[in-house]
Formats: structure tokens, sequence, C-alpha cells
């Protein structure tokens, strides 16, 4: 019986891959992108429907009437933004998790992806080279909603048996959409304004350090952890994920490489005090381990991927 998946959060930056991605492997029918916005990608093949994650009945009536066995569950309110709503962050990040475990318990659905990220690491959790397992005491409600996300993913698992697979994302960069309210978002504008004015205002400081990964990793992450044997990608365990580790101002000597006259200027805000309760680089043993996790794209590459996309 083919895949049929139910993408929640598909305008988003990771939902907008994930949809092109899963089509081109499962094909346009066996994917349902849906979004509490109208479809952003109007380009994109396949169907579509405008679906609040919030509306529990109305997600159960859809997973029942199109046959849904798999749901990627890609809505979330960031850490920029969550610090700004911190009700509306918790509400959102929690209540749609609650609504596809429940799915998952009532065997309506038959697997689960939810995102983590390293946001669930805080500032006395070590900074280098961080641990699957260790200190995590997070500062932002994106953090806390992620932390407490894996927890209730493992509870329902021990529990109920539901198979939720979940990866620790670190920020991401892509050309095909706009993150969104994301402390990470300065690694994507960068590369808009570079090109537009030659100069950047980078809103952290030079020397913050950050894990980054090009979307591509993040989503063919995201399939091979969601197609491997459940003895090896666990279900209930939240995988660290690494790509690669870069402060602004490497990105920006990187950049320089292909456009000589960029500059940049650092003016940081609030987002600095995120950036600095995260971790530099993490430790992803675990997923290299259990279902044979590789990167494909350092520093240079992704630079030189963005660049030749956008110009
Ligand atoms: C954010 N892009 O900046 C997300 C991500 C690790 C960062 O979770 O909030």
């Amino acid at each position: 019986m083919p895949q049929k998946c139910l993408i929640l959060g598909a305008n988003g930056q990771i939902g907008t891959e994930l949809v092109i991605a899963l089509r081109k492997k499962l094909g346009n029918g066996q994917v349902i992108a849906s979004d509490v916005k109208p479809n952003k990608a109007p380009d994109q093949e396949g169907p579509f429907i405008q679906l609040d994650a919030l509306d529990e009945s109305a997600l159960r009536a859809v997973i029942v009437q199109e046959k849904i066995d798999t749901v990627y569950l890609m809505a979330a309110m960031l850490s920029a933004t969550g610090e700004q709503h911190p009700d509306l962050a918790w509400s959102l990040n929690m209540n749609t998790l609650f609504h596809v475990l429940r799915l998952g318990k009532d065997g309506l659905i038959q697997r689960i992806f939810w995102p983590s990220s390293i946001a669930v690491f805080g500032p006395s959790s070590p900074k280098d080279n961080t641990p699957q397992l260790g200190i995590m005491e997070p500062s932002t409600v994106y953090g806390i909603s992620k932390l407490s996300g894996e927890m209730w993913c493992q509870y329902y698992h021990q529990k109920y048996g539901v198979d939720v697979r979940s990866l620790r994302y670190p920020g991401l960069i892509s050309y095909k959409s706009a993150p969104g309210g994301g402390t990470t978002d300065y690694a994507v504008t960068i590369f808009y304004e570079a090109l537009a004015q030659g100069h950047y205002n980078c809103y952290l400081s030079a020397e913050a350090t950050l894990p980054m990964m090009y979307m591509d990793d993040a989503i063919d992450a995201t399939l091979a952890l969601m197609d491997a044997p459940s003895t090896h990608a666990k279900p209930g365990v939240a995988y660290n994920l690494a790509g690669m580790s870069f402060s602004p101002e490497e990105l920006s000597e990187e950049i320089k490489k292909h456009l000589p006259e960029f500059s940049i200027s650092y003016a940081p805000d609030s987002r600095q005090k995120i950036a600095d309760s995260w971790p530099k680089s993490i430790d992803d043993s675990w997923a290299r381990k259990d279902w044979g996790w590789k990167p494909k794209y350092d520093l240079s590459q992704m630079v030189h991927t963005m660049l030749a996309h956008l110009k």
C-alpha cells in the first residue's frame, strides 16, 4: 500500500521543501500539503488543503477522509517570534503536537515526524560538540516547547507505541522558501542583501557561531530517518543533527570569495541573547551510528549553491 502523507505547515521553510521531496519520491497524489494560510506555492503540483493544525476535529476529518498514514507536523512558531508571543508559541507548538500524537494513539495514523531543534539546549549545556544526552535548560519558549515536545513524544511511544520520529534541526539555509521568525534567519537574508545591496547589517555579533545546515541535507536526513526500520531510527528519540557551524563573520568571508565588494556590519539585537544560549556545534554520533547519517554540504558548498540559485 503506497504511503499517503499529510504535511502540516506545508508553506513554511522546511514544509515547502518536504512537499517537493516527498512528491518526487511518492508521486504528487500521495502527498497532501496543508497550511493555515492559503497555498503560497501555486506552482506546486499536487493536492493542497487549507487546514489549521490547531483544529483537532478538522484534522481528524482530513486524516480519515484522505486515508493518511503518515503525518509531518511542520507547523510551529520559531525562537525569535516565540519570544514576542510566548502564549501563542506554546499553544501552537504544543497543541498541534497533542492532536497528532492522539491520532497515533487512536491508530488513525502509522507514523509521525515532528521536528525538534538544537534550541532544546540552553546556557548550561556544553557549547562545543554538544552531546545527545546532557544538560538541557532551554531559555526560550521555543526551546522549552521543543524539549517538552520531545518528552511527550517519548511518553506516547513508550505508553501507547506511537511511532513518532524527530530530529533536532540546526539553523537551516535554503533558497526555495523564506524562513520565518527564527534567530538563524540571518544566514538566509544575508544572501538576498548581498546580491541586492552589496551590504548586510547583521542582527547577531560577528563571532556568534551557531550550528547550521543546508536544507537539502536536512530533507535527506528527514526522509532517511522516516524510511529507516524502527530498530535503527528509534521512535521517541529526537536525534541531534549536525551539518556545519559558522559565525556571521565566517559566512561573510565565504560570500566575499564570490562577491568581493560585499560588506557586513553588526548591530546585535534581542536575538543575540537567544544565539548566546545555544551550542556552537553539535555531536550527531547517535544519528550516524543508528541510521547512517552523513551531511553532504559544508560552508563553501552551501554558499556556492545559494549564490548560484539566487543570482
Ligand atoms: C530558529 N531556525 O532560529 C530555528 C532553529 C536552531 C534554530 O530552531 O528558531
